[in-house]
């Protein structure tokens, strides 16, 4: 085939006009597209010779009536009609996904082709209306739901092609509809989410949805009920199932598009021609990356307020292409199509449908939400007191103190460094005494050339065949921090033991409170392992999703690696879930109290068992503005205890940078200052008397709103709410609010408008319709939805209560061990009929399974008719000897003439004309009692 047959030749005559550029462009890129199809060929063919390791666990003999060598012919090429290939460009769907074609090879597909002058943009080669694929069955009812069996005529052009599949639809419960497809003769991998998927209520009366199917070519579309709008139709594109690509398009319902982490992205997902590579990857973040965690989850916020979400549980190597159609393929290199569809029918019940599935998040201990201090370069055990002590004597609160790799022997866990860290367990119990915590890092690679009897757990897990074997079974051996290393295989129930086993003999020496667990993509120095990977389609599988490294094995373990459950090739996305999963039952084991887990790889059901932060971001603005849509994506991936690295962990910060962060590090659900080795410090006292200051304010505030934001993480535990929350969940109907990922909300009640610009001493934020009080100082701003501009000098940030919202606070103090025991106090935001409504959870902040146990209390507070009453609806002891201090009323229209206390007239009382505030202090209510405070206005 020549070159010239597929380059327009027209370009070549248009000399150096601004088309001619357009057209040389067109030129390299085209080329580049031909080389690459070349190359793709070879590797593909090579794959093919080489075939010899299996692609799924178990076994399963490959059918030779379905596997087509993709070299063989697989259908007649029936050059498609123009009128089937006559389209609007962005309703293309690329026929050539796999492999770039040329035009012959193309229309051999029975695609269309079509050049354009740009190839990053609509697919030139794609199908045409009708492609011939899978044709349907009869529907025929099963125990849960209904059944279908799909068949092929012919394979299609991928390798291994499975021509018969069986399609279950499944109705989970109300708003949550299942559709699995897989293939009936043979096992196929399947995801085993650890725990197991929770079961939920089964309440299938009031569907939401209505389902609709085309026979043939099969595809199927599912509606919202109460409107008729279309929330999935796959009809738009074939359905494609081969043993290493599966492929599914759906349109979408709007380019309103959120998830599928995680990526450097804004919360909005780009439509225009974009892919977003799912493969947990050891990458500090930036745009068009894969990085370290996988959720195969999306929502969509419909036209009117209405929300939807789509779950694909796989897995393995996930590319979505998205399309401004608007429309979007998933392609997977494995396993099943597996596809849950909530339908809200508002986005935060389309969170809810979907951690039923995944599980909710655990309750966090009540210190995990203080102030958490940590870089790499502690070198030692004085080093790391002083660093607490300096902290403690310039009054910044804080509860954890932590440790990177230094305090390891020779960089291997479970050891600490004898003449560095020699007084570690002493310097441990030194931080328990005064309140703190102690927190170090795990990493899973566990060195392997230490002389036999010196190391335990190489040792040991030697001989408990703890760890993952190569494609010849042997112990696969990479390379991280320690040097050579093996891989603990946490699928395996006898590698959870001995991990549990480590850490309980570590933890008898070294008590900490909580683990870090770092470089669990898993993350390998060297491609594969030492000795490289055997040449199979498991490691260069017929398509390799687009990921960093160019190879599914860069940066971490061979793919036909072998666990107990599968290859590597199918669990690779697992590692982090299932290492997170052992390291919270191994402590919940030894310290019988609530486990505390942070870990850097993520899949879908994470948030169950750990906290994640979003890894090696850089200290500058960029990364700052970026850690928003982060971190409030982990919201809806069910990952509420969620902050990137405050002041940024790379290269240099800067005074006021670390400033701004700290403000809104504030308001991360996890909230720790980490930094790399080298850089110039960011711990808050090394900065100057006024950056200090303000980030002492910042930290105050914190520790202040902190029984508000532990009472949204029991909402969070037991309801699926989100924390930080995107405006758009809380103002669905409000079109302003779709896209903002510069504010976001604390729960429902609380609006953070952080400082984002070098230099900026004012921002506009967005208010939505409503009245909004700041927290500062009780200012109200009557919202019809607008922006405003604040000021926010560098010693503020800006947080706005929301009218009819009662925040339950407390006096901060350096730890929350100690501000456990001040006296609260509420901030009452009355609506413009003088109402509001408030609660709170309290326990005792470390115990297991306190809700599940009944073991808390629970407490409503109202407002309205100028008096506030408290409604303790649960009480466990909890809350006993503990007072409230204080209230302030924001918005009391006029100056009370006297304030009563539980009937009692109280003298300490301020109000203000100019802000409409009422402040009563000096009280002492007991808090486990109901109690009344009442205002009498002047007429
Ligand atoms: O290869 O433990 O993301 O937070 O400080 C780097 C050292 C390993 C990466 C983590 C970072 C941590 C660092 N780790």
């Amino acid at each position: 085939m020549g070159l010239s047959s597929n380059f327009p030749v027209a370009g070549l005559l248009i000399g150096f006009s601004l088309l001619a550029c357009l057209y040389i462009n067109h030129l390299s890129s085209h080329a580049d597209r031909l080389v690459m199809s070349v190359r793709d060929e070879q590797n593909v063919n090579r794959a093919h010779e080489l075939f010899h390791t299996r692609v799924s666990n178990p076994p399963k003999p490959q059918n030779d009536s379905r596997s087509v060598s993709h070299t063989k012919k697989y259908q007649k090429a029936v050059v498609p009609r123009v009128s089937e290939c006559t389209m609007a460009v962005e309703s293309r769907f690329d026929c050539a996904r796999d492999r770039v074609l040329s035009q012959g090879e193309c229309e051999e597909r029975g695609c269309c082709y079509s050049p354009l002058n740009d190839s990053t943009g609509p697919p030139w080669c794609f199908y045409p209306r009708l492609y011939p694929g899978y044709k349907m069955g009869p529907l025929t009812p099963t125990a849960r739901g209904q059944a279908a069996t799909l068949t092929r005529a012919s394979p299609s052009y991928l390798p291994r092609d499975i021509s018969t599949l069986s399609l279950e639809v499944i109705e989970e419960a109300r708003g949550c509809l299942h559709f699995t497809l897989k293939d009936p003769t043979s096992q196929r991998y399947e995801v085993p989410l650890p725990g197991g998927i929770p079961q939920s209520k089964v309440d299938t009366q009031d569907v939401l949805y209505t389902t609709e199917y085309q026979s043939n070519p099969f595809g199927f579309i599912v509606r919202r009920k109460s409107n008729g709008r279309v929330i999935v139709n796959t009809t738009v594109a074939p359905l494609l199932f081969a043993d290493q690509y599966l492929q599914l398009s759906t349109s979408l319902a709007s380019s309103f598009v959120s998830g599928l982490g995680e990526h450097y992205t804004s919360l909005r997902l780009d439509l225009n021609w974009t892919s977003l590579t799912l493969w947990n990857r050891d990458m500090a973040p930036h745009a068009n990356a894969n990085l370290y965690g996988s959720h195969p989850f999306y929502i969509v916020q419909e036209e009117d307020g209405f929300a939807h979400g789509v779950f694909l549980l796989n897995s393995n190597a996930i590319e979505v292409m998205l399309q401004p159609t608007p429309a979007l393929t998933w392609v997977s290199t494995g396993g099943i199509l597996d596809l849950f569809i909530f339908l809200g029918p508002d986005p935060q019940s389309v969170i809810r449908q979907y951690l039923q599935i995944i599980g909710y998040p655990m309750m966090p201990p009540y210190w995990s939400l203080g102030f958490h201090l940590c870089r790499w370069g502690y070198t030692t055990s004085n080093t790391t007191r002083k660093v607490a002590q300096h902290m403690h004597n310039a009054s910044f609160p804080m509860d954890v103190q932590w440790n990177d790799l230094d305090y390891a022997d020779k960089q291997r866990v479970f050891t600490f460094d004898p003449w560095r860290f020699g007084d570690l367990p002493e310097m441990v119990e030194e931080f328990h005494k005064r309140g703190m915590k102690y927190i170090l890092i795990l990493d899973p690679g566990i060195s392997s050339t230490s002389l036999p009897g010196t190391y335990t757990p190489f040792d040991d897990g030697l001989k408990r065949d703890v760890f993952i074997k190569n494609a010849t079974g042997h112990i696969l051996i990479g390379k991280v921090w320690p040097g050579p290393t093996a891989f603990p295989d946490f699928t395996n129930p006898e590698t959870r033991q001995w991990w549990e086993d480590c850490i309980r003999d570590f933890h008898s020496k070294v008590p900490v409170d909580g683990l870090w667990i770092d470089m669990n993509e898993p993350a390998n120095f060297v491609q594969g392992s030492v000795e490289g990977c055997p040449g199979s389609d498991v490691e260069n599988p017929p398509y390799t999703p687009k990921v960093v490294g160019g190879q599914l094995n860069s940066g971490t373990l061979c793919m036909s690696a072998q666990q107990k459950l599968s290859i590597h090739y199918n669990l690779h996305n697992l590692y982090g879930l299932t290492e997170a999963y052992a390291t919270h039952s191994a402590l919940i084991k030894i310290r019988r109290k609530r486990p505390f887990v942070l870990s850097r790889s993520s899949f879908p059901g994470i948030g169950r068992y750990s906290a994640v932060w979003t890894g090696d971001i850089r200290s500058d603005w960029e990364q700052l503005r970026f850690s928003i849509p982060a971190v409030l994506r982990f919201g809806l991936f069910g990952v509420p205890l969620v902050g990137a690295d405050i002041c940024g962990f790379g290269g240099d910060t800067t005074e006021e940078l670390c400033v701004r962060w700290m403000q809104l590090g504030a308001f991360y659900p996890f909230m720790r200052n980490h930094n790399d080795r080298l850089n110039a410090p960011q711990e808050p006292y090394v900065f100057g008397q006024k950056a200090q200051e303000a980030m002492r304010s910042a930290l105050n505030l914190r520790y202040s709103l902190l029984p508000f934001l532990y009472t949204l993480f029991h909402h969070a535990h037991t309801s699926a709410d989100t924390v930080a929350r995107p405006l758009f969940m809380e103002f669905p109907a409000d079109p302003n609010c779709q896209t903002i990922d510069r504010q976001f909300l604390w729960g429902s009640s609380l609006l953070i408008s952080p400082v984002l610009e070098q230099g900026a001493e004012e921002l506009a934020a967005y208010l939505p319709p409503s009245t909004w009080y700041s927290l500062h100082n009780g200012q109200p701003f009557y919202s019809v939805g607008q922006y405003l501009l604040l000021s926010a000098p560098l010693d503020t940030i800006n947080v706005h209560v929301r009218e009819g919202h009662i925040i339950p606070q407390q006096v901060p103090a350096l730890t929350t061990s100690a501000s456990r025991a001040n006296p609260f106090f509420l901030t009452v935001a009355l609506s413009a009929g003088g109402w509001a409504w408030g609660d709170l959870f309290w326990d005792d902040g470390d115990s297991l399974d306190t809700f599940e146990m009944q073991n808390y209390c629970y407490v409503i507070f109202m407002a309205g008719q100028s008096q506030i009453v408290s409604n303790p609806l649960k009480l466990n002891g909890a809350l006993d000897g503990l007072v409230l201090g204080w209230l302030q009323v924001f918005g009391v229209p006029s100056p009370p003439r006297y304030v009563l206390a539980n009937g009692e007239k109280v003298s300490d009382f301020t109000y203000r004309t100019d802000t409409k505030v009422l402040t009563v202090t000096n009280l002492a209510l007991p808090m486990s009692e109901a109690f009344t405070v009442q205002w009498a206005l002047s007429r």
